[in-house]
């Protein structure tokens, strides 16, 4: 039902017409230059992961209930990971064995899923399609292969409304054997999330049309989304008025790695008197780094940036979202510094990397799907007018090029994570971007479209769903199965 022959969209054949016409007027040298481009850019990995280099990396979560302090006064018993809320950040290298040991010491079930990261399906951590949860007192050891580099993070996948901004998740970084595309003198990494949220059956939060009406139209200036109220804004697991100033010298380029965990909030973030400086989405490196004045960042979505001090004494990295004032992130330029000018440059927006022109390579197989619900505050969320689990799977073949085409008919952002596969945005809002981004969520903004493209190279049954926990539970997922793969069982642990 879901499978749409190879076509062109009418944009695409208009746009390939206009290529023929600039054949016919003797455009051929530019035409082949772009063509040429284009593929060069958009070869995707025959493997999802690299060979294992011979070194094994163990770690133990012991995971147990215990107090949190956020540093404002406010405690809670929340979920601790080694004693740690959020859990540690691990750093392993690309082509490592990673084995991770879960003890599940909580009175109810989890598991643990490492996004972005491209794992063997039985270590994705979906209860129901990968595995049974790991129950009270059980354990589960994940066993993967650390692929592909870059700024990964943890997260539980069992009522995660519940477990995942009360403490299970963390950052996992992986390093880079080769060099790193662009050089900083050191990193940091902020992992934001939200705490507040009601559990209580009947009575769950109510953010919504208020919270996410319009976010992201603006999206690049003159936002006009407000923060969904009641929620406690934290960073590395603290309210940003706790934090340490982030000590920097003058002329130093700082990397932070911008991790959003966040059940339901996007940030709009800015630097005091400075540019950011994007080098990687989701962790995966950009063609060309971006400097913007301001970043967009959706729920699950991670970028690397790189800034420099341009003010002495203390600066702020801060969202600007209307409720989100008291996240202001310190840091100190350890030394004097003689401002600059900042260049004015564009916020921010997947659009930055639009081509002029261009046309989407051919796919194997194409998906269309319409992203819907939310109606009048309702909580119930659809794929093609379905709710999860009765929405219809994605049947995909090893070897095929995937094409998913997005439209979101909704006044919500959906931000759709891919599990076990980095994909490229091919499109956005009709425009063909000229170097793909690469990444595993993508923020579809309301009545929006977009494109991504990946190659079935992951045998398995994995999920596919709007990154917004409640948008999620509301039924907004579907799952992407392999033929020839052990069909899922799906029961929903949300
Ligand atoms: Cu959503």
């Amino acid at each position: 039902m879901n499978k749409v022959s190879k076509f062109m969209t009418r944009r695409e054949f208009l746009t390939a017409l206009a290529g023929l016409a600039l054949i016919g007027i003797g455009g051929y040298p530019f035409i082949r230059r772009w063509l040429l481009a284009s593929t060069e850019e958009l070869s995707l990995p025959a493997k999802p992961t690299v060979p294992w280099n011979g070194r094994t990396r163990s770690f133990q979560f012991d995971i147990r209930s215990g107090e949190v302090n956020l540093g404002n006064g406010t405690r809670f018993t929340g979920y601790l990971i080694n004693q740690q809320f959020p859990g540690p950040e691990i750093h392993v290298t690309e082509g490592d064995r990673v084995q991770v040991t879960v003890k599940n010491g909580l009175d109810k079930p989890l598991t643990v899923h490492w996004h972005g990261v491209n794992v063997p399906n039985p270590m994705d951590g979906v209860p129901g399609i990968t595995q049974n949860p790991i129950l009270p007192g059980q354990q589960f050891t994940y066993d993967f292969v650390a692929s592909p580099s870059g700024t990964r993070w943890y997260h539980s996948h069992v009522y995660e409304l519940d477990e995942i901004p009360n403490g299970l998740f963390g950052p996992l970084i992986i390093h880079s054997t080769s060099t790193e595309p662009y050089t900083s003198d050191r990193e940091e990494t902020l992992i934001f999330s939200t705490w507040g949220y009601s559990t209580t059956p009947g009575n769950l939060p109510t953010y919504g049309m208020m919270g996410g009406m319009g976010s992201g139209m603006g999206m690049g200036s003159g936002m006009m989304k407000s923060a969904s109220p009641n929620l406690t804004y934290l960073v590395n697991g603290k309210v940003p008025s706790a934090l340490n100033g982030i000590p920097i010298p003058p002329g130093a380029k700082l990397r932070l790695r911008l991790i959003n965990a966040s059940a339901t909030e996007s940030f709009l973030l800015q630097a005091d008197h400075t540019n950011l400086l994007i080098t990687h989405t989701d962790g995966n490196p950009l063609l060309k780094p971006q400097a913007v004045s301001e970043l967009y960042m959706a729920p699950a979505e991670r970028y690397d940036v790189i800034l420099t001090p341009n003010q002495s004494g203390t600066w702020y990295l801060r969202s600007t979202l209307v409720g989100q004032d008291s996240i202001r992130i310190p840091f100190i330029t350890q030394g004097q510094v003689s401002p600059s000018l900042v260049a004015s440059v564009p916020a921010w927006s997947y659009l930055n990397l639009a081509a002029a022109n261009g046309v989407l390579p051919p796919a194997d197989h194409i998906f269309q799907l319409t992203l819907s619900g939310g109606m009048m505050g309702s909580s119930q969320w659809t794929i093609n007018g379905a709710s999860y689990p009765n929405s219809v799977p994605l049947r995909v073949r090893k070897g095929e090029r995937i094409r998913i085409e997005m439209f979101n008919m909704s006044m919500m952002e959906h931000p759709m994570h891919l599990h076990g596969h980095t994909f490229q945005v091919t499109s956005f809002n009709g425009r063909i971007l000229g170097s793909p981004l690469l990444k595993d969520t993508v923020d579809v903004l309301p009545m929006q479209r977009c494109t991504i493209d990946f190659m079935a190279n992951n045998p398995g049954n994995w999920f596919f769903h709007c990154h917004n926990l409640q948008h999620m539970m509301g039924g907004l997922a579907t799952v992407v199965e392999y033929q020839d793969y052990p069909l899922p069982h799906v029961d929903k642990w949300m």
